[in-house]
């Protein structure tokens, strides 16, 4: 998707050195809806599918699989599960991971899965397996499914709770459109929800071009604690700040992320580095929950229109921070 975003760039600037995020976000924004998906999905190899999303069963397509051990004996959890609470244990909590659309080989779950358990110990972990409905081009997935596993997610969740497992007891980590379904799934179980990590949440359809709205997106108050780390803002990733919600903003929250600069000036290496800019709020989630590597963000006010960063609050990134509300940059 980004590479076309920057194909884009590069036909309306002319020359690629003036192809800056100021430029793709200006690109963005002139362009409807449709014709946004459209050449976000040209991008894509093999192309998309476009056809037969109503063929699909949910109950049938989309898979949960879970450890309740350190060590990963992952179980698939089925839909109306009798043994829900063999596969489970009840007296921990539990964390879903979501990951994005196109993930064909699920890289967001490589990364994750290791260190969480390592250091997020003595919880339940589950992986979403929504690739059935993620290979469909930009806009379905984000229109039609999205909701829809926000809907599946909700009916495990609300099935859950029947079964008397608290639900604040639940953390969602949600790498860009599985950052969205995160959000939809709270929303559907107002203020019941404990922790929403959202990992540089998708942009596009969601933030731009233009807002769809805090009912139809990821909000602040879609949990009771909302951590946003936005790494690609106004490109692949959400472009607004959210109010509310704990905010991590490393660069600004936009590209280039530190590592992510264009090696050259080609096309492929600035698709390759905005790619790279989008998946650095899950490498940088991933690298704080080694407790000895603590990420810190500084929370500066701003006085007359600036950014004043003397003694700043200051709190960590991932999971152990201190939840304070508010924007922090690193
Ligand atoms: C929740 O339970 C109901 C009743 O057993 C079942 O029909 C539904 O499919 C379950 N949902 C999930 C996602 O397991
Ligand atoms: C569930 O977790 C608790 C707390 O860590 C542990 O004491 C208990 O043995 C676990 N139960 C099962 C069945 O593994
Ligand atoms: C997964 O796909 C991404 C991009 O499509 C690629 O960079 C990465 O190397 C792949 N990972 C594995 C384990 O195949
Ligand atoms: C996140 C968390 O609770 N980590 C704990 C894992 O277990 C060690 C001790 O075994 C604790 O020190 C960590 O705080």
């Amino acid at each position: 998707m980004v590479k076309l975003v920057a194909f884009l760039a590069v036909l309306l600037c002319g020359n690629l050195a003036a192809a800056t995020s100021a430029d793709l976000i200006s690109v963005l924004e002139q362009l409807a809806e449709g014709p946004l998906a459209r050449l976000l999905d040209l991008n894509i190899d093999p192309p998309p599918r476009t056809a037969g999303f109503s063929t699909l069963l949910p109950q049938k397509s989309i898979r949960l699989t879970c450890t309740k051990t350190r060590e990963p004996r992952f179980q698939e959890i089925l839909v109306g599960d009798v043994n829900l609470q063999s596969k489970l244990n009840f007296s921990l909590p539990l964390t879903i991971a979501i990951h994005g659309w196109q993930e064909r080989n699920l890289s967001t779950y490589s990364a994750l899965t290791m260190p969480y358990l390592r250091f997020a110990n003595n919880t339940n972990y589950c992986l979403l397996d929504w690739r059935a409905y993620s290979e469909f081009g930009y806009q379905i997935a984000a229109r039609q499914s999205v909701p829809l596993v926000a809907q599946y997610l909700f009916g495990f969740l609300q099935n859950l709770s029947l079964l008397y497992f608290p639900l604040e007891r639940v953390t969602l980590i949600g790498f860009s459109m599985g950052g969205q379904i995160a959000g939809l799934t709270g929303k559907l179980l107002p203020n019941r929800i404990g922790t929403i990590y959202a990992l540089d949440p998708a942009g596009p359809l969601f933030s731009h071009p233009v807002d769809i709205g805090p009912k139809r997106r990821l909000d602040a108050s879609d949990a009771q604690y909302v951590q946003v780390i936005y790494t690609s803002r106004y490109t692949a990733g959400f472009g607004k700040v959210l109010d509310g919600a704990q905010n991590f903003l490393p660069n600004k929250g936009y590209h280039p992320q530190q590592p992510c600069n264009a090696k050259g000036d080609g096309l492929s290496e600035l698709a390759g580095a905005l790619q790279c800019s989008h998946r650095y709020a899950v490498s940088l989630f991933v690298s704080s929950l080694d407790p000895n590597n603590p990420i810190i963000g500084k929370k500066c006010p701003t006085i007359f229109g600036a950014r004043v960063c003397l003694m700043p609050t200051k709190d960590r990134l991932g999971i152990y921070a201190q939840r304070i509300r508010g924007d922090f940059y690193l």
